[in-house]
């Protein structure tokens, strides 16, 4: 077949770890010499004939039949291979980037593994991302590809992909070869590929401390950052996870949440669940229904949910007694979870509750097996390792008591040092000593937990997916009536937050009664995830204005929210 020429840039190196830390990292045995894609051929052969994915393709994702794909490691790793064979036959490279935008089918799991296995690094795209997110990835990494399926139900991704190419070629940039799973690239036989291949990108010694993949953040500022994780790093907390979830063979692992979400893949996971060769069933859709079904057939030890599924799950199950009695454990993160929900989980789902309080950008913890109930309802547990340090200060980044709330800071064995190419943003993300300023507010408790307590970071939490303020009142602002805009989070039973978005027309311009639907249509023209749109609309003829004569935004937006979110 025809392979395109197409030479793209290197990875930028990222903010690097100082050696004295890799160096001890390293010493104590947490970074060891593996890469992902060794990882991938590791687990497939030692568990070759164990089931490894349960889902459905890409053509019977539709219909709501038991899954159709059932692969062994082994069949997963061929799977794997070709469609490495496949991206390298259509010119994708080693060290190139590749968008990986797959709803939950068993083919996510090809992708993943034959991206790795063409010495690619993914880029782990949300599948609800449209033209705004999706240029703005593959700009910012110049990738060589973008896998998706152009038969996801309701949407045209084969036409997203189309109109951001065109947007990037405008900008005289060369877009991302589209790789639609329905028609895949073509192969001949003797294009097969063989060997693995890591592309150093750094002078660091190891090809394992190189950048594997890039993931997304909702970070604490503006658009989504890029989260360059290392095998060395990642790894290490996958196996830790495993342990502490304490999952065997059997733990036969429920997708429910996007796979791309870092909680799904590494918090222990799908990776988790490869480490110790379980079984990955995916779900097609987070209704309770289609889980309850699949967790009765597939005998499902452990599924991983955000706080609202988890009400959506006891209040089917209160109606409807499915049959539950294989799972043994709830993980439940990405977002706030309250005592009465919490303490509702064992009664009427039957299994036992485990906090997960983690960032894509590194430190996750977990509640223990042996916590207290005290503590599995009330905390998010503790960080994975021994060598996470974590810092909670005062607004002049002075440490709080015990006790007290602060802002997390932390800094670790698999935590970022910086995002991907943000200079200007790591600055104000990371303190001078490496630290990660995580925005969240916490207190700890006296053995060590941590609580999660608020929040100081302009973002809205909507079904665990994080939306920057400043995007949508960026985007807002764009608009040609609209002189101001502020974003904000309102309390939700559903979802936990729902954007709503305030405005101010430009003196002279209206908005008539149906504000709403016309700036819902002129997010959705922008290209924008339909998750961030915001689902209430306010205007008003001017902002409030705070006591002190400088205008605070966060300010404003706790007044605003105060008078908007009972009304
Ligand atoms: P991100 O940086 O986009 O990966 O999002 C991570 C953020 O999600 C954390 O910094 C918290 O704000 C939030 N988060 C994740 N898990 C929890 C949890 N269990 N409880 C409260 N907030 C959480
Ligand atoms: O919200 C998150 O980003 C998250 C939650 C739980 C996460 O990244 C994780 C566990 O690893």
């Amino acid at each position: 077949m025809m392979t395109h020429n197409i030479f793209r840039s290197a990875l930028i190196p990222p903010p690097a770890i100082p050696e004295q830390y890799a160096q001890r990292y390293r010493e104590e045995g947490l970074w060891i010499d593996q890469t992902l894609p060794e990882f991938f051929v590791e687990q497939c052969q030692r568990h070759a004939e164990s089931l490894a994915v349960v889902g459905h393709s890409h053509t019977s994702w539709e219909e709501k039949t038991p899954p159709t794909i059932r692969w062994t490691y082994a069949e997963l790793s061929q799977h794997g291979w070709d469609i490495a064979s496949r991206l390298r036959a259509g010119g994708v490279r080693p060290g190139d980037r590749v968008l990986l935008q797959l709803p939950n089918i068993a083919e996510y799991m090809s992708a993943l593994l034959g991206i790795f296995y063409a010495g690619a690094l993914p880029v782990f795209c949300m599948p609800s991302h449209r033209e705004r997110e999706l240029s703005h990835f593959a700009r910012k990494t110049d990738a060589a590809a973008h896998i998706f399926s152009s038969r996801v139900p309701g949407m045209d991704l084969s036409a997203v992909y189309s109109s951001y190419s065109q947007m990037l070629r405008d900008e005289g940039r060369i877009p991302p070869l589209g790789y639609d799973v329905c028609h895949p690239w073509e192969l001949e036989e003797q294009e097969h590929l063989q060997e693995l291949t890591t592309v150093m990108n750094t002078s660091a010694q190891r090809k394992s401390e190189q950048v594997a993949f890039l993931q997304l953040s909702g970070g604490t500022t503006g658009v989504s950052k890029l989260i360059p994780r290392t095998h060395a790093d990642y790894l290490y907390s996958v196996r830790e996870s495993a342990k502490i979830c304490q999952l065997r063979s059997d733990s036969t692992f429920l997708v429910v949440l996007p796979a791309s979400h870092n909680f799904t893949m590494s918090s222990a996971g799908i990776l988790g669940a490869m480490y110790v060769g379980a079984t990955i069933v995916f779900a097609a859709d987070p209704s309770p229904q289609t889980a309850f079904s699949l967790i009765a057939q597939e005998n499902v030890k452990v599924a991983a949910l955000v706080p609202p599924l988890v009400q959506a799950w006891i209040a089917s199950a209160q109606r409807r007694t499915p049959d539950l009695s294989s799972l043994e454990l709830l993980q439940v993160g990405g977002a706030k979870l309250s005592r009465s929900v919490a303490q509702n989980i064992k009664p009427v789902l039957g299994a036992t509750l485990q906090q997960v309080f983690g960032m894509a950008e590194g430190l996750v913890n977990y509640t223990r097996a042996e916590d207290s109930d005290e503590l599995r309802y009330n905390t998010q547990g503790k960080p994975i390792s021994a060598f996470d340090e974590i810092l909670i200060v005062d607004d002049h980044d002075n440490p709080v008591p015990v006790g007290v709330s602060g802002h997390l800071l932390t800094r670790g064995p698999y935590t970022i040092r910086g995002y991907y190419d943000e200079p200007a943003i790591n600055e104000k993300s990371f303190t001078e000593d490496g630290f990660y300023r995580s925005g969240d507010i916490v207190k700890l408790h006296p053995d060590g937990s941590l609580e999660v307590t608020g929040r100081a970071k302009d973002q809205i939490n909507r079904n665990g997916e994080k939306i920057a303020v400043d995007e949508i009142e960026d985007l807002a602002l764009s608009h040609p009536k609209i002189y101001d805009a502020i974003a904000l989070g309102i309390p939700d039973k559903t979802v936990g937050e729902r954007v709503c978005l305030v405005v101010v027309p430009y003196p002279g311009e209206h908005f008539e009664a149906n504000a709403r639907e016309e700036l819902q249509h002129f997010f959705t023209e922008q290209g924008l995830a339909s998750y961030k749109i915001p689902e209430r609309v306010e205007v008003m003829r001017s902002l409030p204005t705070t006591k002190v004569g400088k205008i605070s935004r966060k300010d404003v937006r706790a007044q605003l929210l105060e008078t908007l979110s009972y009304s």
